[in-house]
């Protein structure tokens, strides 16, 4: 039985500020969930969003006051193991809130893996990989410093693929950056680019095609999550790959985006789609229709990116792999034991539920006193 349900937000500052068209982050706050089970066994969950209010519709401070008010009292006494049953009373009756209903089913899984001694993957279906390839995000916003940060990561094998932040400067501006990069970094190093909805259009058609003549491989949300129709047009004139994040909030957006055949790749995130289950819907929706996958951030700590890591171990097909670097841009560790990066890549933890053991200490330390 559910016992108790209690968030915290804790505040990690980042290593550099990490620049964003719509946001600079020198901080990232998780929303930590824990849900205690009346046989003694505690699972945790994770929601995180980007610059407050500047990426999605909840802040943290919305996710936890709505988790505390409305969300806690309705699943206080249901059946821990029954997740189907308690995720389809929340999604019944409360209306948006994608990011907490994540963080609940996240906990709710955790605890469900500890009871049964097997990893969150097979709760999922099963893993088909134990390592999944993780990018960078480069985003000091000066060309010089993200040029010496990327060699640093490919020197220390972290990381052979290299996403820019874009979209705040003119586009002639931001080709220059990048490509100045792509020439740097050369031909066997992935450089792609994330406009994060700020181009019009005609700023796409122009930016993109420079792009595209300069080998950049993927181009990330050019235009407004809701111009679909637009997304459309880019993905059928240009042949380099263009993915779908901010239009995509889950197995709605995915069928729509499918059937206007909108993107070429999707980036799946567990708080955008609002759960774990419905991110591989939308996985699903993407492997029926041809459109590759790319396991997608919230830029989450280590609870969001373990469960994210265990729905992106049970894909098929990872064409463009993932961005799950979220604990590596914190200044401060919240797990016993880190999560694993080596090789490129980070290891799925094997362990039973997320296969972490929080930092029970670090987390009082860090976490917000005034909520
Ligand atoms: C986004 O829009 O993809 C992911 C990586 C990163 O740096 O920001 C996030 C959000
Ligand atoms: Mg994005």
């Amino acid at each position: 039985m559910i016992e108790a349900v209690d968030t915290l937000l804790v505040d990690v500052p980042t290593i550099r500020p990490h620049k964003l068209s719509v946001a600079t982050m020198n901080a990232q706050a998780l929303v930590l969930v824990r849900i205690r089970c009346s046989d003694g066994i505690e699972g945790w969950g994770e929601a995180t969003t980007i610059g407050g209010l500047n990426y999605g519709e909840e802040s943290p401070e919305s996710i936890k006051v709505n988790i505390d008010t409305y969300i806690a009292p309705l699943i206080i006494g249901m059946n821990a193991n029954e997740i189907a049953k308690v995720m389809n009373q929340l999604r019944k009756t409360i209306q948006g809130n994608r990011f907490a209903k994540c963080a609940i089913e996240t906990a709710l899984l955790d605890a469900k893996g500890k009871r049964l001694g097997i990893p969150v993957s097979e709760l999922l279906g099963g893993r088909l990989r134990d390592e999944l390839p993780v990018a960078w995000t480069l985003a000091s916003g000066d060309t010089k410093k993200d040029i010496a940060e990327a060699e640093k990561m490919i020197e220390l094998r972290r990381h052979n693929i290299f996403k820019l932040k874009i979209g705040l400067r003119s586009v002639g501006a931001d080709v220059e950056h990048v490509l100045a990069i792509k020439r740097a970094l050369g031909a066997d190093i992935s450089v792609r680019v994330d406009v994060n909805q700020a181009w019009s259009e005609l700023q796409a058609i122009r930016g993109i095609a420079a792009l595209e003549a300069g080998g950049i491989d993927l181009i990330e949300q050019p235009v407004k999550a809701i111009h679909k129709d637009s997304m459309a047009r880019l993905t059928n004139k240009f042949s380099v790959a263009i993915m779908a994040d901010e239009s995509l909030h889950g197995p709605v957006d995915a069928l729509e985006l499918a059937n206007k055949f909108a993107a070429d790749v999707f980036a799946i995130k567990i708080n955008q789609s609002g759960g774990l289950f419905p991110a591989l819907q939308a996985a699903n929706i993407a492997e029926l229709s041809g459109i590759d996958l790319y396991g997608g951030t919230m830029l989450e700590g280590a609870v969001g990116t373990a469960a994210s890591a265990h729905v992106f171990s049970t894909f098929r097909d990872l064409a463009y792999g993932t961005e799950l670097f979220g604990p590596l841009l914190l200044t401060e560790e919240i797990l016993i034991e880190p999560l694993v990066y080596k090789d490129f890549s980070l290891q799925v933890p094997k362990g039973p539920g997320l296969g972490i053991k929080l930092d029970i200490q670090k987390i009082n330390h860090l976490k917000r006193r005034s909520n």
